[in-house]
C-alpha cells in the first residue's frame, strides 16, 4: 500500500472480515461505516459529536466542494481536514456519479463530464486528471479513481462499454496521482449485474494497481437481491490483501449482508439524511417520529440505546421538535441514528473477531422481525 498506509486483517468468520486500516491521520476499524459529509460538514453534528458516534473516518465530495467553497480555496485556507475541524482521515468520492445525480446539462465523453452546477447554473468539467487534482488540493486521505456509476438496469453492450470506460479513467486516475506518500488511491469496480463484466474490470485494476478497492455500480435501484447477488462473487474477484469498499450502501440489512460478504468500508446518506426528516432507525427497525403515537409516549426512542437523544429525551419530546420543524429534533436524530450504524459496525467487528457472525446476524434479524415497541 502507499506509504504510511497498512491494512491489517485480524480476524475472518465466513467472508466476514474484521481489521484495521493504519493511516497517518488515525486508524479506521474493519468493517467500517463512513458519515458522509458532503459540503466539509456532517449535516447537524459538529465534527466531535461525529466522533463520539464511533466514526473513524468521514467521505467527501469532490463534485460539491469543487463548486462550493472551490478546491483551491479549500488548499488556500489549509486543506479540508483544518478548514471542518476534523483530523481524522477523510475519503472524498471523485465526482463523476454526482454530477450524474445532481448536476444538469452533463455531457459525457471519453475525455470527461462537463456538466451545470446545480447551485448557480455555472459551467464545469471533470476529468480523471482534474479529478485527482481537486482531491489532492482537498487533501484527502484516501482518494478515489474518477469512473462511471452505470445506471440501472444496462443492457449487456452499454454496461460493458461504460465499465471498460472506468477502467481506461482508472488508469488515468493512477497516472495522474502519481506517487502520494501518506495519501492512497482506490480503484472502483464496475460491470453492472454481469459477472463476467465485473471480472474484467477486476482484472483491470488489479493489473493497474490501487491501495484499496471498491464494489461501485450497486445500490443504484437493483434491490437488495440483485445487489447481493452481485456481492456473492464481486469482492472475492478483489485482493484479499487490500480493503474493498461498498459504495452508497446503505440501510442497516443492506450493511449487514454486505461485510457477510467480504466488504470492509461503507458510506450512506441514510442515518444522516433520514434523520433530518423525522426517520430513526433502532435495533427494532425505521420508526417515523412525526407519527401521532409518540405524542405523549414517555420513553426514550431505544432503551438500550447509549446516545444522547435516548439517555436525556422522550419519544414525545422528539415528536414534539419534529413536527415544530426544531433544528434540534435534525441534530439528536442524526445523533442517535450515527450512534446506532455505528454500534452495528462495532457489533459486527466484535462478532467476526470472536468467530460469532452468524449468531450476530440471527439476534440482529429477530429483534428487527419484532419491530417497534
Ligand atoms: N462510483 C462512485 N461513487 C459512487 C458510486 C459509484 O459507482 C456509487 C454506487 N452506489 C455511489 N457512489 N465514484
Ligand atoms: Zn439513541
Amino acid at each position: 500500500m502507499a506509504t504510511g498506509f497498512s491494512f491489517t486483517l485480524n480476524a475472518t468468520d465466513g467472508r466476514a472480515r474484521t481489521g484495521v486500516i493504519s493511516t497517518p491521520r488515525g486508524e479506521i476499524r474493519t468493517p467500517a461505516f463512513m458519515p458522509v459529509g458532503t459540503a466539509a460538514t456532517v449535516k447537524a453534528m459538529l465534527p466531535e459529536s461525529v466522533r463520539a458516534t464511533g466514526a473513524d473516518i468521514l467521505l467527501g465530495n469532490t463534485y460539491h466542494l469543487m463548486l462550493r467553497p472551490g478546491a483551491e480555496r479549500v488548499a488556500r485556507l489549509g486543506g479540508l481536514h483544518k478548514f471542518m475541524n476534523w483530523e481524522r482521515p477523510i475519503l472524498t468520492d471523485s465526482g463523476g456519479f454526482q454530477v450524474m445525480s445532481l448536476s444538469s446539462l452533463r455531457k459525457m465523453t471519453e475525455e470527461g463530464v462537463t456538466f451545470s452546477s446545480h447551485i448557480d447554473g455555472s459551467k464545469h468539467a471533470l476529468t480523471p486528471e482534474r479529478s485527482m487534482e481537486i482531491q489532492k488540493l482537498l487533501g484527502s486521505d484516501i482518494v478515489m479513481a474518477f469512473d462511471e456509476c452505470t445506471p440501472f438496469p444496462a443492457t449487456g453492450e452499454v454496461s460493458l462499454a461504460s465499465m471498460q470506460r472506468s477502467m481506461r479513467w482508472a488508469q488515468r486516475s493512477r497516472d495522474a496521482f502519481g506517487d502520494r506518500p501518506g495519501h492512497a488511491l482506490f480503484g472502483i469496480q464496475q460491470g453492472s449485474v454481469f459477472p463476467e463484466q465485473r471480472a474484467e474490470s477486476a482484472e483491470a485494476l488489479k493489473a493497474i494497481g490501487f491501495d484499496g478497492y471498491a464494489v461501485g455500480g450497486l445500490a443504484v435501484g437493483e434491490g437488495q437481491e440483485k445487489m447481493f447477488e452481485v456481492l456473492d462473487y464481486a469482492p472475492g474477484m478483489l485482493p484479499e490483501d487490500r480493503p474493498r469498499y461498498l459504495m452508497g450502501v446503505g440501510k442497516p440489512d443492506d450493511i449487514v449482508g454486505a461485510v457477510k460478504r467480504g466488504i470492509d468500508m461503507m458510506d450512506c446518506v441514510l442515518p444522516t439524511r433520514s434523520g433530518r426528516t423525522g426517520q430513526a432507525w433502532t435495533r427494532r427497525g425505521q420508526v417515523n417520529l412525526r407519527n401521532a403515537r409518540h405524542a405523549e409516549d414517555t420513553r426514550p426512542l431505544d432503551e438500550a440505546c447509549t446516545c444522547p437523544a435516548c439517555r436525556s429525551y422522550s419519544r414525545a419530546y422528539l415528536h414534539h421538535v419534529v413536527r415544530a420543524d426544531e433544528m434540534i429534533a435534525g441534530m439528536l436524530l442524526t445523533w442517535h441514528n450515527l450512534h446506532y450504524f455505528q454500534e452495528i459496525m462495532a457489533g459486527m467487528r466484535a462478532a467476526i473477531a470472536a468467530g460469532r457472525f452468524a449468531e450476530w446476524e440471527t439476534g440482529f434479524h429477530t429483534l428487527r422481525a419484532e419491530g417497534d415497541i
